[in-house]
């Protein structure tokens, strides 16, 4: 029920959003996008792959290499987005971008579940649709490697546990530094950094739990908007063509012949 295709989500539909936004709308939402088709080429060629050469059972084994390939389908729908979006030249730029932009590396090297977006706006309905999508993925994927993680966890020591609760700890706070600047690079333009700060808060204390730790970081209210965009309703299916990340499926499909036209019963 989890799987998805982005070619199953009309994207064009964007293309008239997409020529209304800023330009410092677009540049932000184009760098958003490339770096998180790093981070799930990543997660898809490494992370995922990784994990899974480390569990023990074929049946989660199963179920990694399926949220790995699902990781490879996320950095598809980018390049989707991007191919619909813009033009060869910027999607070029933008990949320049990718592999010069620092934060990003330290990032990379992480390549952790915690992963840090900024859900679809009121605009770019289709392409907030594919976001929403990944976004249910990931909550699925960090809840699930953070079961087996509490697992493991539980067979180290005492003294280990506490080791390791203290280098995870280290690690949020280098990453959430990390974050905290890209999100000013980025955000700054148009002003969202201090909303999107809250939210990388936000998910780095539900990354926290998913391992079975305490929250790092207090509790704040949320942009209702954010909000919105990290619920997993589906906000837009149409029934004949489109499909939303509330899975309706089409059932009782036929194919049209000649006899649907004649009408004279
Ligand atoms: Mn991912």
């Amino acid at each position: 029920m989890q799987f998805w295709t982005d070619d199953e989500i009309p994207l064009s539909d964007d293309k008239m959003d997409w020529i209304k936004m800023t330009d410092e709308e677009r540049t932000a939402y184009k760098h958003v996008l490339g770096g998180l088709t790093l981070l799930d080429t990543l997660q898809g060629g490494v992370g995922m792959p990784k994990i899974l050469e480390h569990v023990e059972g074929l049946q989660r084994k199963a179920v990694l290499g399926f949220m790995s390939m699902m990781e490879q389908i996320h950095a598809k729908s980018y390049s989707s987005i991007f191919t619909t979006l813009a033009s060869t030249e910027e999607i070029d730029a933008i990949f320049r971008w990718v592999e010069d932009n620092e934060q990003l590396a330290i990032c990379s090297t992480a390549a952790s579940s915690i992963r840090f977006t900024w859900p679809a706006r009121a605009k770019m309905t289709s392409s907030g649709e594919i976001i929403d999508l990944i976004i249910r993925d990931e909550s699925i994927h960090g809840l699930y490697v953070g079961t087996l993680a509490q697992e493991l966890f539980q067979e180290f020591s005492f003294e280990e546990q506490e080791e390791l609760r203290r280098e995870l700890y280290e690690l949020l706070e280098t990453l959430y530094q990390n974050e905290v600047k890209y999100t000013d690079d980025l955000y700054s333009p148009i002003g969202l950094q201090e909303e999107v700060k809250t939210y990388v808060r936000y998910n780095a204390n539900k990354a926290l739990m998913n391992l079975g730790f305490e929250p790092h970081f207090p509790e704040e209210p949320i942009n209702p908007i954010v909000f919105n965009g990290i619920s997993t309703h589906t906000k837009q299916h149409d029934f004949f063509s489109k499909k939303g990340n509330g899975y309706v499926r089409a059932i009782n499909i036929e194919p049209l012949s000649d006899d649907d036209f004649v009408f004279d019963v």
